[in-house]
């Protein structure tokens, strides 16, 4: 049964030899992306029952079955139908409302739940949800999963009493690659080497610090405007920066009053401000400073050298008399951050540093590719007087010294229609690793700001403090 799975998951072109970046930040010479299983309700099956096929061949015993969120839940429902077992599911973030539970469905204490999964790299997701169901005194001490990436998963889960099986693993999947000629033996023999090889998720392959806690990333910064934003996350107990895309100076204000306690920068589109005016920036500069956040301009520099000087500190807006940090496109090469080295410091000018635009969250955008981001990350670290970090989806570099600012963040929706993604809180801080949320509708377009801001708050620092610790 695996055998054929492992030809029709190739026939769909499922697995990617070349060289990636997984979720961890380490590096893999092939990408298998299952989550492509799914668009195939048949090759899905197949898995579903090839898992149910190991669950009864090891005689693995259960009383319930729980997939992996978010990936592995339509097998492990398609596991549940076939061998009628009851599932129950397990939330990534408790609901906001009514009865916070991280489990739902029926279950009693004391019973065993079997957890499915498709893909196992190192086990920690499978181990958080482990860890989630002994809290709940579920008896847990049993995985399955379709595809063992032999990366040290059954190891690492061995220790925590948890048993894997799976159904095929990498050396399968290349064993079929040899026989129908796309790899060599010695190139199979290279691969699993280097996926066996320990990675250390922190940094430590450019010699750099490994502790991404807030405090001790504040105590070592050199950087201005990092200094600045990591000393509001830590005293206001707030990662959250607002996008008030609003085009009146007077909603800006009136929003900018409410949010100031709950957020470390409030973010502006400049040139959407239909009355902008410089009592406005005044006014906003005194809330900024009662309330202790930044100010911070979206203006997505990209052009000139000499033009982008122009652009920051003349025309209509003067963005350097008033704002302490700006977004920097890195598409004109070195161009992109010589001009605004001059400004940091200089008298009249209030820019504290930038962040590089290293990947954008709108659908289909260009960003996604490798080589820009990795050129993009080059550009920072050769600048890191002003360069603070990065705008991006997941943590670009292994650099503790950057801050990693993520916009897309919704818990209510996934898209606005126009191109933009959102994902949540839990995603966005802990799976991927950025440090600040921007978020923007999800707050400015509801009828209880004030509680937005204060659930996105408490949400993100909550991610923020479960990921470091
Ligand atoms: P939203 O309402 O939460 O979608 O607002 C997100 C804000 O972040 C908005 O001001 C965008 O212009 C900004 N943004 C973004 O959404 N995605 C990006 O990649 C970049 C900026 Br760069």
């Amino acid at each position: 049964m695996s055998a054929e799975l492992i030809a029709q998951l190739h026939q769909r072109g499922v697995f990617k030899l070349g060289e990636y970046v997984l979720k961890s930040g380490q590096k893999s010479p092939i990408y298998i992306d299952l989550r492509e299983l799914i668009t195939s309700i048949k090759i899905l099956r197949m898995a579903a029952l090839a898992l149910c096929d190991i669950i009864k061949k090891n005689n693995v015993q259960y009383d319930y079955i729980v997939g992996v969120p978010y990936a592995a839940l339509p097998i492990a429902t398609l596991v549940c139908d076939i061998l009628d077992a009851p599932m129950l599911l397990r939330r990534k973030e408790a609901k906001s409302y009514g009865t916070k539970k991280l489990i739902e469905g029926k279950f009693e204490a004391g019973k065993r739940a079997l957890i499915v999964e498709d893909v196992v790299t190192s086990g920690q997701s499978i181990y958080e949800t482990v860890e989630i169901l002994r809290k709940e005194g579920l008896v847990c001490t049993d995985v399955v999963s379709v595809l063992d990436r032999q990366q040290g998963g059954v190891d690492q889960l061995k220790k925590q009493d948890i048993n894997l099986i799976s159904v095929i693993t990498m050396s399968d999947i290349l064993d079929y690659m040899i026989s129908i000629n796309e790899i060599t033996a010695q190139r199979k023999t290279e691969i699993i080497d280097q996926l066996a090889t320990p990675f250390i998720a922190t940094g430590a392959e450019n010699g750099i610090p490994t502790d991404w806690r807030i405090q001790s990333r504040y105590e070592t910064t050199q950087n201005a405007l990092n200094r600045r934003i990591m000393e509001i996350i830590l005293k206001k107990e707030t990662n959250l920066c607002l996008a008030a895309d609003y085009t009146s100076t007077e909603e800006i204000l009136k929003i900018a009053d409410l949010a100031g306690p709950h957020i470390c920068a409030l973010k502006l589109h400049a040139d959407i401000i239909k009355d902008f005016s410089p009592s406005f920036v005044k006014t906003l500069a005194t809330l900024a400073e009662s309330n202790d956040f930044v100010v911070f301009e979206d203006r997505k520099f990209a052009d000139t050298g000499k033009t982008m000087e122009l652009q920051i500190s003349e025309g209509a807006h003067t963005i350097s008399s008033w704002a302490q940090m700006v977004t920097v496109h890195s598409t004109p090469g070195a161009a992109s951050i010589k001009p605004f080295k001059q400004f940091v410091g200089k008298e009249g000018s209030k820019l504290l540093g930038c962040l590089l635009i290293a990947e954008l969250s709108t659908e289909g955008t260009l960003t996604k590719d490798d080589n820009y981001k990795k050129g993009t990350v080059k550009m920072a670290q050769d600048n890191k007087d002003v360069v603070a970090g990065f705008i991006c989806q997941k943590r670009v570099a292994s650099d503790p010294t950057f801050l990693y600012w993520t916009p897309g963040v919704n818990l209510d929706a996934s898209t606005d229609g126009s191109g933009q993604q959102w994902r949540t809180i839990h995603q966005a801080i802990v799976e991927e690793k950025n440090d600040v949320i921007i978020v923007g509708r999800a707050i400015t377009g509801h009828a209880d700001p004030v509680a937005q801001l204060k659930r996105y708050k408490e949400a993100g620092m909550e991610a923020l403090v479960a990921r470091d610790n």
